[in-house]
């Protein structure tokens, strides 16, 4: 398929090539699918929902943001998916976000649909007092799209539980309800144990499941990068180490850190989550630590990598350095970190390589375990979540494992969950 005319939305372009460049010929040429124009339905979000943020900043200055709502697909259950602030935020950006929770919400088997929404606002640097005025004006803009049965959106990139009180304390004032119309929200709001966890823990839980598969082996004194500093890679630092793994690089926008002896999880959760600081102040706490530029990070020797920041994170280059430095496991935290160059690499020199659509989905789940918990009015143990997380993600490895073993290439998790997924959501399109 040509997707040229999509070439002002770069990101979401390369996620329709990532997606349609996989699919099997039994999938492209189906007479359903092509008498129902579904190839063409698909692709095209639907409603996208955008309107202008003004909040006052701390020196009584009005600030105007963008704010967007893509309400991609619904065919698998309410909309569903997270929000994102960051400065680099765009509609190509979200599109290709919400794209891409379709299918990633449907090999969770929870009922959810795909959405993504956000604004380029950045709370870096922003005052607890500025990013509660931008909030509520988000939230003012927002509330009348969303709801429990409707559209449920969460946290991502900027947005975490200091954000979601904002917001769901805002849905509360503006709308006069109090349903499940968010998630990730903080435990006295109604959230759940082991949401924060849930994506870190997820993909980990993902790792561990491939590498037995396919390698008999485990994290167990593997070497390990994880990029990002964020709520991703944080919890995935925390569950590796609890494996037996070693962390031994992660970074943030500005710096990495390298240290030989593993990273401590209680040092940097503290320095990221309470403090705010910067991933090269880890090097101030902690003895035999290196900081390097960002991107150095894929220069560092090490068995299995996480990349768990930002889309298109890892290059083709990045890709041969850890190839060459005899990575044997890429499992992705993030969504879509690798370019497609990357990916094909790894795939290609049988380096076992998951897409994030599969290996991150352990934070939607969760959130749909959230709306579970809600409607039913339960509170279920930390244990409890935790446990059907990993049955979760280790349903989602046998079932695109399964899926790409079916297809002839046992190596190409790529294929296995995109083909599996496209097939779940194209079949439920044509029955409705
Ligand atoms: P956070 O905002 O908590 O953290 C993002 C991290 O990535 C920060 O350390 C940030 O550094 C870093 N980062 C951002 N851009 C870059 C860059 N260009 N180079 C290097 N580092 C960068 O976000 P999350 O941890 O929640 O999200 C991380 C990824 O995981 C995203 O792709 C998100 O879509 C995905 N994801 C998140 C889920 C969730 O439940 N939160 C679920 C599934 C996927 P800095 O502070 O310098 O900006
Ligand atoms: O990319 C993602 O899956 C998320 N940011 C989590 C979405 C959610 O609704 O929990």
């Amino acid at each position: 398929m040509d997707f040229e005319k999509y070439k002002n939305e770069p990101e979401f372009k390369v996620a329709l090539e990532e997606m349609f460049s996989s699919l099997d010929s039994s999938i492209l040429n189906k007479k359903e699918y092509l008498d129902f124009d579904l190839f063409d339905k698909v692709i095209v979000p639907d409603r996208v929902i955008t309107f202008d943020v003004k909040w006052v900043d701390d020196k009584g200055v009005e600030q105007t943001n963008k704010g967007y709502r893509v309400q991609f697909n619904n065919v698998n259950g309410v909309y569903k998916g997270g929000l994102r602030f960051h400065p680099s935020v765009n509609l190509s950006i979200l599109k290709f976000l919400a794209f891409e929770q379709i299918f990633k919400n449907y090999l969770t088997t929870l009922p959810m649909g795909g959405g993504k929404g956000g604004s380029d606002f950045d709370p870096k640097g922003k005052s607890d007092e500025e990013v509660k005025r931008f909030c509520y004006a988000f939230m003012k803009e927002l509330y009348p799209y969303i709801g429990a049965d409707k559209d449920v959106p969460a946290g991502d990139i900027g947005v975490g539980g200091r954000e979601i009180r904002f917001l769901y304390e805002a849905y509360k004032e503006y709308s006069g309800k109090s349903d499940c119309s968010l998630t990730g929200k903080p435990l006295d709001l109604g959230g759940s144990l082991c949401r924060t966890e849930a994506t870190g823990f997820g993909v980990t839980y993902f790792a561990k499941e491939a590498l037995k598969k396919y390698k008999n082996d485990s994290l167990k004194g593997k070497r390990v990068i994880v990029s990002g500093s964020g709520n991703v890679a944080l919890y995935c630092l925390k569950k590796v180490t609890e494996l037996g793994g070693k962390v031994v690089a992660m970074n943030d926008s500005s710096n990495a850190i390298y240290a030989p002896d593993g990273i401590d999880f209680e040092t940097m959760r503290a320095l990221k989550e309470d403090r705010r600081g910067r991933i090269k102040e880890y090097a101030e706490l902690k003895d035999n630590v290196e900081v390097l530029p960002s991107r150095e990070i894929w220069s560092v020797k090490c068995d299995v990598a996480f990349p768990c920041a930002t889309q298109f994170e890892l290059d083709e280059n990045d890709a041969k350095k850890l190839i060459e430095g005899g990575c044997v496991g890429v499992f992705e935290g993030a969504n879509m970190p690798c370019t497609i160059e990357a990916a094909n690499l790894f795939i290609k020199n049988k380096v076992i390589y998951s897409p994030g659509k599969a290996s991150n989905a352990g934070g939607v789940a969760v959130s749909g375990l959230e709306i579970e918990q809600n409607a039913k009015n339960e509170k279920w143990s930390f244990e409890d979540v935790d446990h059907r997380l990993s049955d979760i993600m280790s349903n989602i490895f046998n079932n695109i494992y399964a899926c790409a073993k079916q297809l002839g290439d046992e190596y190409n998790l790529v294929k296995g969950a995109n083909n599996y997924a496209f097939i779940g959501i194209a079949d439920k399109m044509l029955k409705r």
